[in-house]
């Protein structure tokens, strides 16, 4: 079955002041459709090889199987990580895991902004589930894929390609990045993580 491109969880401006209406339709609509789309035709490459068995182009799928799944992915997490409602600290579990790993919320954050905004290029923060070691972990991710870990389970993820904040920050990445805690829903980074630690 191909990929599909999810609908947005709310209205293109229900994230207002922080991204606005114009950002979020060629964000979603060109851009996370865009990997969704390679998604796809990537896929469709790696089985007409299977078919033909003729595998010379594999390295170059590989690089677009990597690439665009991890882009659909993080963007479909990113989405979900948002809310109007959202803002404020994580309660219950989460808050109690944010503070055995990093040791308080403020110094959690502090990281989490000080990895992303330092992001080389285009690429992601990311907050992710370790379970070698049973922890949360904060990453960086060049373009989507690079500098990942195997086995983490991501939870929070916030993109800085230019993409995602340059009609309104021009270049002030770290307002940017300073914003997304208004709108972050800990809800669903909280079930996330629930259900990360159920699957270790
Ligand atoms: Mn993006």
């Amino acid at each position: 079955m191909p990929h599909e491109l999810p609908d947005l969880p709310y209205a293109y401006d229900a994230l207002e002041p922080f991204l606005n209406e114009e950002t979020m339709h060629l964000h979603h609509d060109k851009h996370h459709a865009g990997y969704v789309k390679g998604l796809n035709e990537a896929e469709e490459k790696v089985k007409a090889a299977q078919r033909s068995g003729d595998f010379s182009a594999i390295r170059g799928l590989c690089d677009a199987l990597a690439f665009n799944y991890s882009g659909h992915l993080f963007h479909t997490l990113f989405w979900n990580n948002m809310s109007p409602d959202g803002g404020g600290e994580p309660t219950g579990e989460l808050s109690a895991q944010i503070g055995k790993d990093f040791g308080s919320f403020a110094t959690f954050k502090a990281q989490f902004l000080a990895a992303t905004n330092s992001v080389q290029g285009s690429g992601w923060g990311v907050l992710a589930w370790q379970p070698l070691s049973s922890q949360l972990v904060i990453l960086q991710a060049e373009k989507h894929q690079n500098l990942a870990q195997w086995g983490v389970t991501p939870l929070l993820v916030l993109d800085v390609w230019e993409h995602a904040y340059y009609l309104q920050y021009q270049n002030r990445r770290p307002e940017f990045t300073e914003g997304f805690f208004d709108v972050i829903d800990w809800d669903d980074v909280a079930a996330r993580l629930a259900a990360a630690k159920e699957n270790d």
